[in-house]
């Protein structure tokens, strides 16, 4: 049997990436592969869920660093929260799943930033190498960023191609017969780079479509991310709506 760690810190992923486990059942079978899944030690919300069930775990990469190497042929990260040390790419074959087009925006939240500095966004999956989300390219393909897109909107499209192009190269992926192909340096975005754009400056004079741009860059769902303080000091939280006429 060759043992394979997918590692993820996303819920809906896990959910989808099972769904195409399903499908490729009889592939697995007859490939002898067997699949594990963890999350990441510091997720409090998966470590929740999952507290009863046995067919995945919480997972120290640093620390459990000699088993991962001795035991596994491949891990992927499915949105993994950690950064795999060094040795570890070295060692075993690493793929990451990655919410955007390399070599633009690696990094965090790649489709916020692509809505800010008009980069092409879209899904990647590559072999991991030392640096983030970076390394040889497996397959990619761009999603088409519309001018009524937010982050959450454009987002979820991510998703879906993430999956599509799992499911397209499912095969190659797990075995290794794919062919890789390098991309440029591009750019790299962090959690620090994405903080700082959450506090809108009132006195900032722009153009309306910058403006707009930076509103549906942080507009996502339930999160709480753009925001102004008054005169009075409050603190007051806003986002964008935006619909296209029928
Ligand atoms: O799992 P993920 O979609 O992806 C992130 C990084 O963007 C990715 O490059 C890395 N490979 C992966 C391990 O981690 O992140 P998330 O589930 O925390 O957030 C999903 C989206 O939600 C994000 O793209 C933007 C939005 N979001 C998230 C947080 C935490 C916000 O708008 N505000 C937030 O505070």
């Amino acid at each position: 049997m060759k043992k394979i760690l997918l590692i993820s810190d996303n819920q809906e992923l896990l959910t989808r990436f099972s769904e195409i486990i399903t499908k490729k059942n009889s592939f697995i079978k007859h490939a002898e592969l067997s699949f594990e899944y963890a999350f990441s030690f510091r997720n409090k919300s998966l470590k929740e869920k999952y507290v009863n069930e046995n067919w995945i775990r919480s997972i120290n990469v640093k620390q459990e660093l000699t088993a991962l190497i001795d035991n596994y042929e491949l891990i992927i990260s499915l949105h993994c929260k950690q950064i795999f040390p060094a040795e570890l790419v070295e060692k075993v074959r690493c793929i990451n799943i990655h919410p955007g087009l390399n070599p633009h925006n690696r990094g965090w939240f790649p489709q916020v930033f692509s809505i800010l500095n008009g980069l092409p966004c879209g899904a990647t999956i590559h072999e991991i190498d030392k640096d983030l989300d970076h390394g040889p390219v497996i397959c990619q393909k761009e999603v088409k960023l519309e001018s009524w897109d937010t982050s959450f909107t454009i987002y979820n499209k991510i998703l879906d191609a993430e999956m599509d192009i799992l499911f397209e190269n499912f095969e190659e992926i797990i075995l290794g017969t794919y062919e890789t192909f390098q991309v440029e340096e591009g750019n790299i975005n962090l959690k620090s780079d994405f903080d700082d754009l959450c506090e809108i400056d009132l006195s900032n004079v722009d153009s309306f479509l910058n403006h707009i741009n930076k509103l549906r860059a942080l507009t996502h769902g339930n999160y709480a991310n753009a925001f102004f303080k008054d005169i009075d000091g409050n603190k007051v939280f806003l986002k964008i709506e935006l619909t296209k006429a029928q």
